[in-house]
């Protein structure tokens, strides 16, 4: 396999000014027949079309002129033009394809009978040959024409300019697009779809009408989608005065589908997962989750398709920016706190992993083999968090000048990080040089912070240091110190409360600071804030304004300090976590070493005092849940040395701090559940923070040992009138050996056995199950009718359930290894991109005991090994061996 890098990078020596591309879908085959208009950059160069070997070449054009064959080179990767006109020329090409054929979901495929296309990152190369390179911007012109009884939906980019019969029971649409864009952003669906239709008037009073397409049977669950694309198009004006720029928007949905949506220009194509939502299948999370994913995918109109990016290598400038942009948008709906506690918690279970282990990447990688293996939490999260981090540096203010600056330069232009990073800069006039490693290192920086109080010159001073860890092609030597924002508030150790922070190494702080921003650039720092006129407890990394590993000296007095009075809720509750995860560290110790586990009683009180706080009228409720969760086991993994992990112990650990929660605060927890049982499902941001208190409460519950437990879990389960309810009181059954589980399980499954996606919530939960044997009901499942392994949804459920769950996965004689390589094998047949995804269930393995690092490097080797290995798969199983 051929890597990429980002050195190589060239600009094209042809430019496509127009595309006019024709389908004929037919049963059988697909004719794509593409008109292009070319204008030479460079003269005589050899073209380079990039071309899928599994498309067929019926024809290539020149000025109306076939081509010679001697001209054209065919390549496993495309087709090499050479003796091309020296003056701009008209290219056309024709192929045939067989999208009933293509279960790799990538370019033009069919899901549940109707056509649909995934063009990023390099999809459109399995429809034509093409320069499918995000640099290479072009205006589309899509004809298509299918049978109109199986067909009679036909939508592509922009505007509709014609339609009409055609022969044979057929019909045609002709779509034209005004915006240039990549073909990356080249979308075409062909199908029997229903739809509801809404509008928008923007802020200059444009009309937009807006329609989102599923199957008929589907049509009564996109309602929340529709409001949440309503609202995100309001925020995103309100937000960043960025306004609409078509009278059209649509959005389809599709079952089959590898990630979760795509931004499509004007017609987004989206997972149905992320679309179909009602109170009776779907969660408050899932609701969440539709509300995120469709903002996300509009606001990429302009940060990723107005703008969008010159290579690949780029694709934080548009994700990192738009997940950020995502995260505020949700922020702003909903409890700003919570928002911002579920994005770290994300960032540490999944991202922090990536970034110390063999996958690890700059935000901005330098070299690839498979692009698609590069779509990535440290891409997209901590390519948000670094978004964030200018937003804390520059202001509010100073970050909107930025991205004005930034749209005014680079509108229509395909461009680089390097560029956003001028935009923020220039708009704000200031040096921000040191910030660029964050594009350039990977690795999360380590910073410890040392405190201390002077009464008699009443400074308070805060030493800290900075170091980022080796990563794969980057030593620790080579790291550099890198600018990162440190928020700080010192509260009064008497009252609780923030002071006043009157300046902070000789410079004065605005009137009534109670967070003062660090500027962190030096490997050592010091920064004294003065004037404070008594001892306090310092709240450092407010907000977790940057994405670091930070150690401080505060005791464990401070934290229960801080836990109970910090005024910035996301240190509220990490004050909390940080005694949970030292707790956690300490017992995983003993345990190993064979040592009696121990409660720290102060903790169980503090929690106590936490969850008595939902009584009052204005409590948080939402807030007090997050504050009762104990830390992941993943998280906990992360916390330890590498080759030391027994997956066994970590769980006995937190079983251990969880059983001892749940009985010391039976009552307590029964009372909160008791309180905040709602007699009906409404969907209010209150009713839903009590959901989440009562179910994260029945969660402690299930802990207890008590045969009540479970029949309460399961009279909750028959009582419940929406699925948030019904998934926690299964998932509190899950682990439990008992005939209350059954009874549930099997109940889920004869009411919804038709509907795939809550399907996908019945096999998840099994296969993160900790019931003994559960390998066997894993592999057993496999074979299920719910299940289909060409189904990505069902793949990530099962699967993706299966290598998260430590006790099935990580079983101590290998067989759950054994059985993730076997299905990755299978994959590797079916859905390259699913495949590798499932591949990454192995890079973590020299984090764990030498018996199970033994048996998953043999995993690997022999997934290595195999004929026909796919170059996604490829690519993460020799990094994660290398
Ligand atoms: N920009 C979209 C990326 C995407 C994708 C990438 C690779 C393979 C399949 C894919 N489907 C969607 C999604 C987004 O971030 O908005
Ligand atoms: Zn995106």
């Amino acid at each position: 396999p051929k890597t990429i890098y980002l050195k190589d990078y060239q600009t094209p020596a042809y430019e496509f000014e127009h595309v006019n591309l024709s389908f004929q879908l037919n049963e059988e085959h697909t004719t794509v027949s593409s008109s292009i208009d070319v204008r030479v950059q460079r003269k005589k160069e050899t073209l380079f079309l990039h071309g899928d070997k599994s498309m067929q070449l019926d024809a290539v054009l020149v000025n109306g002129t076939q081509v010679a064959d001697e001209r054209l080179t065919r390549t496993n990767a495309g087709l090499f033009v050479s003796g091309l006109p020296e003056e701009d020329f008209t290219l056309k090409i024709v192929t045939t394809i067989k999208p009933q054929e293509n279960t790799a979901l990538e370019g033009l495929y069919k899901s549940s009978g109707n056509y649909c296309t995934q063009c990023e990152a390099e999809g459109f190369r399995r429809i034509t040959f093409y320069q499918d390179r995000p640099d290479v911007m072009s205006k589309f012109t899509t004809r298509m024409e299918a049978a109109k009884d199986k067909y009679p939906v036909l939508l592509s980019n922009g505007n509709l300019i014609d339609s009409g019969d055609a022969d044979g029971g057929r019909h045609f649409a002709v779509w034209e697009d005004p915006w240039r864009k990549p073909s990356y952003l080249f979308a075409l669906v062909a199908g029997n779809l229903a739809k509801i239709e809404d509008s928008f008037t923007t802020m200059s009073g444009k009309k937009v009408d807006l329609r989102i397409y599923t199957e008929p049977h589907n049509i009564d669950k996109a309602d929340h989608a529709m409001v949440s694309l309503i609202k995100s198009m309001k925020w995103d004006e309100d937000t960043f005065g960025l306004e609409y720029d078509l009278e059209l928007f649509n959005i389809v949905a599709v079952d089959d589908f590898n990630m979760g949506a795509m931004e499509n220009k004007s017609l987004n194509v989206f997972n149905s997962r992320l679309v179909f939502a009602t109170p009776k299948t779907a969660t408050d999370a899932d609701y969440a989750a539709i509300e995120g994913v469709v903002g996300h995918e509009y606001f990429h109109n302009w940060t990723g398709n107005r703008v969008t990016c010159r290579d690949w290598f780029q694709l934080s400038l548009k994700e990192g920016l738009t997940v950020y942009r995502d995260q505020e948008f949700s922020s702003d709906m909903n409890s700003r706190g919570v928002k911002r506690i579920g994005d770290v918690s994300k960032l540490r279970a999944a991202q922090f992993p990536q970034d110390s282990g063999p996958m690890a990447h700059p935000i901005r990688p330098e070299e690839y083999i498979k692009m698609d293996n590069f779509y990535t939490v440290t891409v997209y999260e901590k390519g948000a968090e670094v978004v964030r981090m200018y937003e804390s540096l520059l202001g509010k203010d100073g970050f909107r000048k930025g991205m004005d600056l930034y749209f005014e330069r680079h509108d229509g232009c395909a461009v680089t990080t390097e560029d956003f990073f001028s935009a923020m800069a220039d708009a704000n006039n200031t040096d921000l040089s040191a910030f660029k490693p964050w594009y350039q290192q990977a690795g999360t920086p380590i910073v410890d912070v040392k405190t201390s109080y002077d009464a008699s010159t009443k400074t308070f001073t805060l030493k800290a240091t900075q170091t980022v860890p080796a990563t794969p092609g980057q030593d620790a030597s080579q790291k550099k110190a890198v600018l990162m924002p440190i928020r700080v508030g010192l509260l009064d150790k008497s009252t609780g409360k923030d002071i006043e922070i009157a300046s902070v190494n000789g410079v004065a702080q605005e009137k009534g600071t109670t967070t003062a921003v660090l500027r962190f650039d030096q490997k050592e720092q010091t920064f004294t804030f003065e004037n404070v006129e008594q001892d306090v407890v310092p709240s450092i990394l407010r907000n977790f304004s940057a994405p670091i590993k930070m150690t401080t000296d505060l005791e464990e007095g401070d934290l229960l300090f801080l836990m109970a009075n910090d005024s910035d809720p996301f240190n509220r509750w990490e004050a909390g976590q940080t005694l949970f995860r030292s707790l956690l560290v300490k017992l995983i110790a003993d345990e190993t070493n064979g040592k009696a586990l121990e409660m720290n009683t102060k903790i169980t009180d503090a929690l106590r005092k936490t969850i008595e706080g939902a009584k009052a009228a204005d409590a948080d409720k939402a807030f007090i849940a997050r504050a009762m969760m104990v830390p992941s086991e993943s998280e906990l993994v992360e916390m330890l040395e590498p080759g030391t992990v027994d997956p066994d112990v970590v769980k006995a650990a937190r079983k251990f701090v969880m059983k001892s929660l749940a009985a010391d605060l039976r009552p307590l927890l029964e009372e909160t559940a008791k309180a905040n049982s709602a007699p009906a499902y409404k969907n209010e941001p209150a009713d839903r923070a009590m959901r989440s208190l009562k179910n994260t409460c029945l969660g402690y519950l299930s802990y207890v040992d008590a045969p009540e437990v479970a029949k309460d879990a399961l009279e909750r389960y028959q009582n419940a009138d929406n699925m948030t309810d019904k998934i926690a009181t299964l998932s509190a059954l899950s682990d439990k050996v008992c005939a209350e589980r059954e009874t549930a399980f099997d109940a889920f499954y004869q009411e919804w056995q038709h509907d795939p996606l809550v399907m996908c919530k019945w096999l998840s939960l099994q296969a993160a199950s900790g019931v003994p044997n559960n390998l066997g009901n894993v592999k057993a499942l496999l074979t299920h009718p719910a299940f289909d392994i060409k189904n990505p949804n069902k793949v990530y459920s099962l699967i993706g359930g299966f290598m998260s769950n430590p006790t099935t996965f990580h079983q101590k004689d290998g067989q759950g290894y054994e059985f993730l390589a076997d299905v990755i094998l299978q994959l590797n047949d079916i859905n390259q991109q699913v495949a590798a995804r499932m591949a990454g269930g192995f890079t973590r393995w020299r984090k764990y005991d030498p018996s199970r690092q033994a048996l998953m490097k043999k995993q690997l080797e022999r997934i290595i090994a195999t004929e026909n290995l796919s170059e996604n798969v490829y690519e993460i199983v020799k990094k994660s061996l290398d």
